[in-house]
């Protein structure tokens, strides 16, 4: 079902037809999946498939069925010249002649689903500076032409975040309604004392992260004078979504190992366009010391550290 209230927040924002038709799909694909994903227990659909995707990763059945849907609902929109999926290795070529290339993790924190918890669709509208084919290094240079970004949160309720690069809208799945705007400019509240980050982690940290949880750990007598709660929801869009409308803190540092540095989340279609969603709701998304929406991937999987959050608790982890 196309959500009149979608169509009526993308004219507000000035968004093109062709972006409008981009972005009500993708919210019209997210009903389609938050009734497969409400049902996948009787379905059957929970659970691991014999595949491993790109990542290395096992595939859960509704990874799959998330790809799967939204690909080839994209398929027919004109104006999108490729795609690039968390699933993929390659880029899927669309229309050469199309003006955006739309990226997307079809369901971020997927092994949620085998326990009930929340997992989300994160997506990314990029656009195109160059013409016929699609290249990888064309979308890798093509990152920052970011025009417009969202995730859409299946938990209790459905709900999808949304910007054009001005207001973050929140919006709110309404059986055989649509979705319905709750929020026009969402703000990152600023004084929450809260992080998220998985402590399983903490020898493989840096100095700077590990300084930072000491220092939150340590409360009212350490250097925040403050008390601290954390939260950790194996789900970075559910855990952005909190940070989002509560304040606090996110970090996935690069993890120190024997065999190298190595980042975990993907750039192209997990940070980059929750990025752009923190930085228009006045939060901070740094990759490193640089503002993560200046990062060039060198390809489309390449995956960078991130702490994100409201801009007092990012500070504070920066050391300022
Ligand atoms: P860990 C999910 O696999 C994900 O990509 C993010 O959504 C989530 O925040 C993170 O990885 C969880 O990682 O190491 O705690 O399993």
């Amino acid at each position: 079902m196309s959500s009149t209230a979608l169509t009526g927040w993308l004219a507000s924002q000035d968004a093109s037809q062709h972006l409008t038709t981009i972005l009500c799909t993708i919210a019209s694909a997210g009903e389609e999946l938050a009734e497969i994903i409400r049902n996948a227990p009787i379905a059957g659909n929970v659970g691991a498939t014999a595949a491993q995707n790109v990542q290395g990763e096992v595939q859960k059945a509704l990874d799959v069925i998330s790809n799967d849907l939204l690909l080839d609902r994209l398929a027919a929109i004109p104006s999108i010249a490729a795609m690039v999926s968390e699933e993929m290795e390659a880029p899927v070529l669309n229309a050469e002649t199309g003006q955006y290339i739309v990226c997307f993790d079809p369901l971020d924190g997927s092994s949620n689903t085998d326990c009930n918890g929340p997992v989300g669709t994160i997506f990314s509208v990029l656009g195109r500076t160059a013409t016929g084919a699609v290249t990888e290094a064309e979308i890798c240079r093509g990152a920052r032409v970011q025009v417009a970004a969202g995730y859409i949160i299946y938990g209790p309720a459905t709900q999808l975040v949304i910007t054009t690069g001005t207001n973050v809208a929140l919006f709110a799945l309404a059986q055989g309604a649509g979705f319905q705007l709750q929020i026009d400019g969402v703000r990152v509240p600023t004084g929450t004392r809260e992080f998220a980050i998985n402590a399983a982690h903490r020898e493989s940290w840096d100095e700077r992260t590990r300084r930072y949880v000491d220092a939150c750990q340590l409360g009212s007598k350490g250097p925040f004078a403050a008390s601290y709660t954390m939260r950790w929801m194996g789900a970075m869009v559910a855990d952005v979504h909190r940070i989002l409308l509560k304040g606090g803190l996110f970090a996935y540092p690069a993890l120190v190992t024997a065999d190298g540095v190595k980042p975990k989340l993907r750039f192209l279609y997990e940070i980059n366009p929750i990025a752009m969603i923190l930085e228009c709701a006045g939060g901070h998304c740094y990759s490193g010391d640089t503002p993560s929406q200046q990062y060039v991937p060198h390809t489309i999987h390449d995956r960078v550290p991130v702490v994100l959050g409201a801009p007092d608790e990012v500070a504070r982890y920066q050391g300022e």
